[in-house]
């Protein structure tokens, strides 16, 4: 079997003029220039892009401007890169582009790279040589330290072959992007193709895509089925993570679509305008004051922020600090995404960093927790991180929020959520998708509910318990239902509370009366079983007691509860005694005279008149010990 081939990310770098081009089309054989006004001024002003396969490698070449007003768009296409290619012309040496750019490579994280030494054919020895001296320097410290420095020319191909070589050593070094993550796209370009219809295009930076598949389009959240998929330039059934990607999507005007927009696995992510990251400053620019506006850049997408300094009122150059960002413009973008700020006037780049947490909130006065959380986050201590999310969710974090919010892969959670567990500090309460919840809090709803219950026996002796919206009625108004239940269930089965239906109860309590209700209920009782059948009115009853009619109503409850008494009609009461003995006299009348029975012999055996007669008729067809047939009955 063919080994699969790596397909790794190659993005230009440098000043303008170095030859980034010419270097991109003597490689692979493509100018990415492709617009009129680029082949005009002969300069580059918009991302462009090329193939190449060489020793086992797939490259997708980003050939980015260099020209100082495009950063913008050498932004858009530094992000995905896995291996930077920094080219510097041997005639002009070190220049503000080329710090700017390999600036920007560092504040991204990019790992790997090597440097071209251009337009050696313009140069002589001595020149390369000390030329050669001044990048050392300038890269000592740098993730481009120990790169290789190879000398070119585009035009004489001198140095090509070695470039190559030292690419190909590059690629088999990057550990490459995750195509087990979830499905994300920056999108750096779209447009129509006749026939196609919309296509966006960018680099792959996780995941995989395959036509048929739905995907969002971020922001806005619009479902999206992809109809095609290209990777380096050819039609495929799956594109993967650290391939320059073209998706044709159904449904959708290309207008609609624009660079900085993102496609990402359907219903999993939200956008954001709100990030807490880790922001540094590089070392040679002003100071940053609070609440500046700066020019964020992430991904693709671009856009103006105000910078909220984390508990400090400035940034001096070369530092680091927490800081919330607040964008003018939603993205999607996850914890441990790179970004970029620059400043507006003199435009040029002032720092970068991490998102630490995509969906912050707004910082409130008193709040410890944040440092920890983002510490976490930085750390990249998953379970940490998962039970700080939780403890800063009051009311519960159900599963989904944590892909939404930490990035993470399905196993990843569930690793994640696994550990915390079991450790006990967090509760997985069973729902439909779980909730996760702190012990903690667990704890104080339980005892806040046993608070409840208990003033509710004490305030209401004559009530076998609290109706359990009542209780819910009690607590936060915000408290999921489940978690409520699984408080609920959690009491009952530490004995301490006994769930009778709707109503919930401390564990074996009983009612307990005052003598005087003592009394009263037992002459409740009494007049319904003196009565027999023929029952006097509730009213009747109750209006003869010594106790007030509130209490005399609750403990009239109480004899139905307890099944004393029951009720067959909204007005007829009877005592169960009296109700077991027509039952025994309907039996023995069926032995004796057979099963049919009329309403008035009825009436002669139960000895009692048609007011009480049909009622009780009507309970037991309802009760199914007697059944209506024409006029008559028949006891079953
Ligand atoms: N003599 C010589 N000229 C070169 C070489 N490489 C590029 N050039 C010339 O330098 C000029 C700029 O080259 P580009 O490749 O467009 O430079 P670039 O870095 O892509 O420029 P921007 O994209 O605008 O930043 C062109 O006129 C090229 O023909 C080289 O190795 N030797
Ligand atoms: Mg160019």
């Amino acid at each position: 079997m063919a080994h699969p081939l790596k397909s790794v990310i190659v993005g230009t770098a440098g000043h303008i003029d170095h030859g980034k081009s010419s270097l991109v089309e003597a490689l692979t054989g493509t100018h990415p220039d492709r617009l009129e006004e680029e082949k005009r001024r002969g300069i580059t002003i918009d991302l462009g892009f090329a193939f190449l396969e060489e020793s086992g490698v797939r490259f997708g070449f980003v050939d980015v401007p260099g020209h100082e007003r495009f950063v913008g768009n050498m932004l858009a296409g530094a992000a995905g890169i896995d291996v930077v290619v920094l080219v510097i012309a041997a005639d002009e040496s070190i220049k503000p582009q080329t710090r700017e750019h390999f600036d920007i490579c560092r504040l991204l994280g990019i790992k790997r790279g090597l440097v071209a030494l251009t337009k050696t054919d313009l140069v002589d020895r001595e020149t390369l040589e000390l030329v050669h001296l001044e990048l050392e320097d300038f890269l000592r410290g740098s993730f481009l330290e120990d790169a290789p420095i190879v000398p070119v020319s585009a035009k004489s191909g001198e140095g090509l072959t070695e470039l190559k070589q030292a690419l190909v050593l590059e690629a088999q070094q990057v550990a490459g992007k995750d195509s087990q993550r979830n499905f994300r796209l920056p999108i750096d370009r779209a447009f129509a193709v006749k026939g196609f219809g919309s296509v966006v295009t960018g680099t792959l930076i996780s995941g995989h895509v395959s036509p048929g598949e739905e995907v969002e389009l971020f922001p806005g959240g619009l479902k999206l089925r992809v109809r095609g998929v290209e990777s380096g330039g050819q039609r495929v059934d799956r594109a993967e993570a650290g391939q320059r990607t073209a998706v044709n999507l159904a449904g959708i005007d290309h207008h609609a679509l624009e660079r900085g927009m993102t496609l990402a696995e359907p219903s999993r992510f939200r956008a954001t305008r709100r990030l807490d990251v880790k922001l540094r400053l590089l070392s040679n620019v002003r100071k940053l004051k609070n609440h500046a506006l700066v020019h964020f850049h992430a991904g693709s997408f671009e856009t103006m922020a105000e910078v909220a300094l984390f508990e400090r009122s400035e940034l001096s150059a070369g530092e680091d600090s927490f800081a919330q960002l607040r964008l003018r413009q939603s993205v999607l973008v996850l914890p441990g995404d790179p970004f970029i700020v620059r400043q507006s006037s003199p435009l040029i780049t002032i720092g970068g960093g991490t998102v630490l947490d995509a969906l912050a909130r707004r910082p409130r006065a008193r709040e410890t927790s944040r440092r920890e959380f983002l510490l976490a986050v930085e750390r990249n201590d998953r379970p940490e991180t998962l039970a700080q999310l939780t403890e800063r969710a009051l009311f519960g974090l159900p599963q989904p929020e944590i892909a939404a919010r930490t990035g993470w892969t399905d196993a990843e959670i569930e690793a994640a959520v696994r550990s915390i567990v079991v450790s006990k500090r967090i509760r997985l309460i069973a729902a439909e998708p779980p909730i996760l919840f702190t012990s903690a809090s667990f704890e104080e709803l339980l005892k806040k509910i046993s608070e409840r219950v208990e003033r509710f026996h004490k305030e209401n002796p004559l009530e076998a318990g609290i109706p359990r919206e009542e209780l819910r009625a009690t607590l936060a108004r915000r408290l999921r239902p489940e978690i409520f239940r699984a408080a609920l269930e959690e009491l009952a089965a530490r004995k301490k509370l006994d769930l009778q239906g709707e109503v919930v109860k401390r564990a074996g309590s009983e009612i307990s009366l005052l003598p005087d209700e003592v009394k009263a209920k037992e002459q409740i009782e009494a007049a319904f079983a003196s009565a027999g059948l023929a029952v006097p009115s509730v009213k009747e009853v109750l209006s003869t007691l010594a106790v007030e009619a509130r209490r005399s109503e609750k403990l009239l409850q109480l004899l139905l509860r307890e099944k004393a008494l029951l009720r067959v009609t909204p007005d007829l009461i009877f005592h169960r005694h009296a109700l077991a003995e027509l039952r025994a006299k309907l039996a023995a009348y069926k032995k004796l005279k057979g099963e049919r029975i009329s309403v008035p012999t009825f009436k002669d055996l139960a000895g009692i008149t048609r007011k009480y007669a049909i009622p009780l008729l009507e309970y037991l067809d309802r009760e199914r010990v007697t059944r209506r047939q024409g006029d008559e009955r028949v006891i079953l």
